[in-house]
């Protein structure tokens, strides 16, 4: 397959190598991938976009992603889109660090529902908020949930309230469920969300400690939009 040709502000043209290589933007979804990579110490190249500037929508870039959005990931030369699919598939390809139980594994089940959880069912929650708050000051975000969205977002995550006071979303321990759950909570507490969820925010304290996760952060904050 011969290598995708890509233009980004930085470089101009650049030639995807083999291997991995995520397409991201900062403050997007791809922080939850790129955390993911950086949990498995793999090597890859990340390419940051500027959403703003509508680098997403060449038509280079849409022959990676169709609709011009982050993130996608692109593997030896093939690409596919959407955050919870490539966390799927890196998870699935880390079995030196084993983020993910293996298809026979009991924890399996548990694990794919917290997968999709997170994405299907916690994510829609933050939309709202989260369009609020992209008009408001940035320390004034905090304050941008309702007391009904908090009530709501409180109640998606009562049936975590006993994995997370355990530490992971999983009795074995880390995953890559753990990666997709708190970086939802990540986007939520920026927007008041997590207020009065005491053990959300331990939990979320926790995870953001992770090595992987602060060099994710950092490259997530890494360029203004
Ligand atoms: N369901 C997709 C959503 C992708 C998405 O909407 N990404 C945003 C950034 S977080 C984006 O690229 N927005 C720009 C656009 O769609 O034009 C996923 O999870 O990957």
């Amino acid at each position: 397959m011969p290598a995708l040709a890509l233009t980004t502000r930085a470089e101009g043209v650049v030639f995807c190598p083999m291997g991995l290589v995520l397409y991201t933007a900062c403050q997007s979804r791809g922080f939850v991938c790129e955390w993911l990579l950086e949990e498995l110490g793999t090597a890859y190249e990340a390419v940051r976009l500027n959403l703003a500037a509508g680098e997403a929508k060449t038509p280079a870039y849409r022959s990676i992603h169709p609709l011009g959005a982050v993130p996608a990931l692109v593997v030896d030369g093939i690409p596919m889109v959407e955050s919870l699919a490539i966390c799927l598939y890196l998870a699935d390809i880390s079995k030196a660090k084993e983020l993910a139980p293996s298809p026979t594994n009991p924890e399996r089940q548990e694990y794919l529902q917290w997968m999709v959880y997170a994405v299907a069912t916690i994510e829609p929650m933050l939309s709202k908020p989260f369009v609020r708050s992209l008009g408001v000051e940035p320390s004034l975000r905090p304050g941008v949930a309702t007391d009904e969205e908090r009530a709501s977002f409180a109640s998606v995550l009562a049936p975590l309230r006993e994995r997370m006071g355990s530490g992971h979303m999983l009795p074995s321990g880390f995953s890559a469920a753990d990666v997709l759950v708190a970086s939802q909570l990540y986007w939520a507490s920026q927007v008041g969300l997590l207020a009065g969820v005491e053990d959300a925010r331990d939990y979320l304290a926790s995870m953001l400690s992770r090595p992987a996760c602060v060099k994710a952060l950092e490259h997530d904050g890494s360029q203004e939009q």
